[in-house]
């Protein structure tokens, strides 16, 4: 009786350190994956509806502005990271996959946790992966789009 009893103990304690072991996979170090775009919205409208700015905008690469053709058209961009907050938690393995939708080519990194440059190409995903160890406000920039594709990733403390 005792024997069968310690055996059942047993099998708990088992089950307690095997679900346990289970836990940080799921809860703690859980994986983010991220899917990001390299974008430029764009307004367009024609000289007829309403007047052209001129060519005002900082300069950097960020802002785009086309003035107006032969029909009278003109448009103003601006590139952007999609979405430009990235938020997790501490301890999270972050995958983010960056795809470039417009412009050909955007030369990111990200303060910290990857300031060495990564590309993005349009037509192709990048994939940048860390391990968020550390918590805070990161800026997530692009050195060909400054000063507006400036994204930044948040890792909360837990
Ligand atoms: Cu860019």
């Amino acid at each position: 009786m005792f024997r069968h009893k310690h055996g059942v103990v047993g099998l708990g304690v088992t089950l307690v350190m095997i679900l346990t072991a289970a836990l940080p996979l799921t809860s703690r170090a859980a994986e983010k994956v991220i899917y990001m775009q390299a974008m430029e919205p764009k307004g367009t409208t024609s000289v007829k509806k309403e007047a052209f700015p001129g060519k005002n905008l900082p300069g950097g690469g960020g802002y785009v502005i086309k003035a107006p053709n032969k029909q009278g058209k003109w448009q103003v961009s601006t590139y952007i990271w999609n979405p430009s907050q990235v938020i997790v938690h501490k301890g999270d393995r972050v995958v983010l996959k960056i795809v470039g939708l417009n412009g050909a080519k955007h030369t990111g990194s990200i303060e910290h946790y990857h300031p060495e440059h990564f590309i993005v190409k349009r037509g192709r995903i990048t994939t940048v992966q860390f391990t968020a160890d550390k918590a805070g406000r990161f800026r997530i920039g692009c050195e060909d789009h400054k000063p507006t594709m400036t994204g930044e990733l948040i890792v909360l403390d837990n």
